[in-house]
């Protein structure tokens, strides 16, 4: 096939060479080369506005916390002047090599340089750059500075293939880990020597409560992970070694969110998004967010790991144990 190909093709030069038509500077495709580009132009155009728009809904949650609605605004005024500037630059991009396609009769102008044309182009966009950086910087520090102090606090730590959740019991005080600590039983690596351990328990849902302060403090046991609340407008990463923390406001709950998209079985998550290995797409987590008083109420109903695992205290140091002692009478 391929030796027919190239035969056919050497036949043409033959007989562009005995026409005398190779002596032409452009081929008989240069005018379909041109055609194409426009044909490429308007097609993937309207792909993108097609998809765009039929994807929509699934590109724009609805935002359920405060900090929400400062990157949708920030990401909206990127979008509109980086998008105004895409679609005019690609439809000169594509257009040119149309219009001024060759031509035996026509010839190109030589112009070297515009001195005023060059630092045109170059401030306008520093200009406009720099203001998109400094809004986007400002923004993203006012979001990560530190946690009002009366945050309620949960603990996610991420691991092949799951988020353990943890809270800091009624002291309000997560306790010490080490990862040496880590069993089957004790995936977290809780350090149970320290009394702010003692009260600490687990959740298989992620319940805070709306309107409230709520910082995550992220870390990872074996590889990268990462926190993605969609419609919290919250991501990030879960470094192993490296703790790091997310705080936010929920403003809906997750009945009012359900009632809001009219779609009962509703619910927030949180995603992995850092590709973790083989299990990735299995590391979800529900959020629930309810109002505080329920919020102060299931927290208050919640057992210890020690209540759960009453053989995590065999081991403790008299004093430790002693506490664990008191909980465990109190289950
Ligand atoms: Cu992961």
């Amino acid at each position: 096939m391929l030796s027919i190909i190239w035969m056919v093709y050497r036949i043409q030069t033959l007989v562009s060479v005995v026409k005398g038509s190779d002596k032409k500077l452009a081929s008989g495709s240069n005018r379909i080369n041109a055609i194409l580009f426009v044909v490429f132009l308007v097609g993937t155009g309207i792909l993108m506005f097609w998809y765009s728009i039929k994807e929509f809904d699934n590109y724009q949650l609805p935002i359920a916390s405060e900090h929400g609605v400062v990157t949708d605004r920030l990401f909206w005024i990127t979008m509109a002047i980086t998008g105004i500037v895409f679609i005019l630059t690609h439809i000169l991009l594509f257009i040119f090599p149309y219009k001024y396609q060759y031509k035996e009769t026509r010839k190109a102008s030589f112009y070297p340089d515009n001195n005023k044309l060059e630092i045109i182009w170059t401030i306008v966009p520093a200009i406009v750059l720099a203001l998109l950086v400094v809004s986007g910087w400002k923004a993203w520090s006012d979001i990560t500075a530190p946690a009002p102090e009366n945050a309620h606090v949960v603990e996610i730590m991420g691991s092949q293939f799951n988020w353990d959740i943890r809270y800091p019991g009624k002291d309000q005080v997560l306790g010490d880990y080490d990862y040496r600590l880590i069993t089957a039983t004790n995936a977290q690596g809780i350090d149970f020597t320290d009394k702010n351990a003692i009260d600490d328990f687990s959740s298989p849902v992620v319940v805070i409560p709306k309107g409230e302060p709520v910082l995550f403090k992220i870390r990872a046991r074996d590889v990268l992970h990462s926190v993605f609340a969609p419609h919290m407008r919250l991501k990030m990463d879960a470094v192993p070694g490296m703790p790091t923390r997310f705080w936010f406001v929920p403003t809906k709950t997750t009945a009012e969110m359900r009632e809001e998209l009219n779609d009962p079985e509703f619910e927030y998550e949180i995603a992995c998004t850092e590709i973790c290995g083989r299990g990735h797409f299995s590391m979800r987590r529900v959020i629930e967010v309810v109002e505080p008083e329920a919020y102060q109420k299931w927290y208050s109903e919640q057992q210890s790991f020690i209540q759960q695992n009453p053989a995590l205290a065999d081991d403790l140091p008299a004093e430790a144990k002693a506490l664990a002692e008191i909980q465990l009478r109190e289950k």
